[in-house]
């Protein structure tokens, strides 16, 4: 049996698919090209001409999964400046993936990626970013005394505060998360309309945290609102135990899962005045994946994901580490009105 396919929007869908069916793409979803594969603690194992991204994250729940992005219009696939694009006249996805050679720092990278990236989606016509996914290792360490999760917001402030028009109203919905080693990866979203970006009003906008949580402030959305119609598809930001801007629940996995699920609904519900519908009560496809910072919290941090009312029947969790110490977990989620 063919896995679901979830629907993006009327030209994307996004289906998870175990290593070895990739190579039978065309039988699984005929008639649709590969726009992107992001691939969970296992290499890709076919060579596939679209942008891909290999995260050293052991999924802690089942077998190897490859994330697999695909269009049913034609996939115009180039490389712009090291980034690897799929356009698909709707959409536009890419990735990068960074070295970090002697003598750039975290931030110079970031800076330079988020530059080369901004420009490109303007020359191919896809300006509005609506979705980040930012990986790298030793997320929590510091280097030159500033640590590194701080240093790459520093570069990606850097590159977005200038080049974004409307920043930092125009910041999408947005992951940071930490891996056990490899180079900077960056995927993004991009799309010819405009979205709309959501605050969370339990929580202050990361782009306004106090500068106690670093010299420039994150870079991101708590969601983005794609109303592509006949599609609506809602990109919710890692979301984790923060209120206001202030971590929850300190050593407690369990009951920063409870904060961050009240995060998840504050923000489905702001969605859900913007849109006018109840998203959940409306059909819908959801999809999230969990961050587990401690293999040994995974039972009850699931436990807890499927006791609540949040939609959880696809659901992926990934051991990383995360942007403050002491989040133990952090759930991105994907929503799409059927
Ligand atoms: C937070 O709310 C948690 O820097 O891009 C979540 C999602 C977090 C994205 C980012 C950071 C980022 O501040 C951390």
């Amino acid at each position: 049996m063919s896995p679901p396919l979830h629907e993006v929007s009327s030209s994307l869908q996004v289906v998870y698919l175990p290593p070895e069916a990739l190579s039978s793409l065309p039988s699984i979803a005929p008639f649709m090209e590969p726009m992107a594969v992001v691939s969970f603690g296992t290499p890709v194992p076919v060579t596939l001409p679209c942008p891909t991204l290999t995260l050293p994250l052991a999924p802690l729940d089942r077998q190897p999964m490859i994330e697999t992005w695909l269009s049913d219009r034609p996939v115009h696939s180039l490389t712009r400046e090291g980034i690897s694009l799929a356009t698909n006249g709707e959409w536009l996805i890419g990735t990068i993936c960074l070295d970090e050679r002697l003598g750039w720092t975290l931030d110079s990278l970031a800076n330079d990626a988020y530059r080369r990236i901004v420009h490109h989606l303007h020359t191919l016509g896809y300006p509005h970013l609506c979705r980040t996914w930012n990986y790298f290792p030793r997320i929590n360490e510091e280097e030159d005394g500033l640590e590194r999760y701080r240093r790459f917001c520093v570069g990606r402030h850097q590159a977005l505060a200038e080049l974004l028009p409307d920043f930092p109203l125009s910041l999408p919905a947005a992951t940071a998360v930490g891996t056990p080693s490899g180079p900077l990866q960056i995927m993004f979203l991009a799309n010819t309309k405009l979205p709309t970006h959501l605050s969370n009003p339990r929580q202050l906008n990361a782009y306004e945290y106090p500068p106690a949580y670093g010299p420039r402030s994150p870079s991101f959305a708590r969601a983005t609102l794609c109303r592509f119609l006949p599609s609506t598809t809602l990109f919710i930001a890692g979301t984790a135990s923060i209120v206001g801007h202030t971590s929850q629940h300190i050593g407690a996995p369990i009951e920063q899962t409870h904060e961050s699920i009240r995060n998840i609904q504050a923000v489905l519900k702001r969605a859900g005045s913007v849109c006018g519908v109840d998203l959940l009560s409306h059909p819908h496809h959801a999809a999230f994946k969990v961050y587990v910072r401690n293999p040994h919290h995974f039972s009850g941090i699931r436990g807890a994901l499927y006791e609540s009312s949040l939609p959880v029947h696809h659901c992926i969790f990934l051991q990383s580490d995360l942007c403050r110490r002491e989040l133990l977990m952090e759930i991105e989620g994907l929503i799409t009105l059927t």
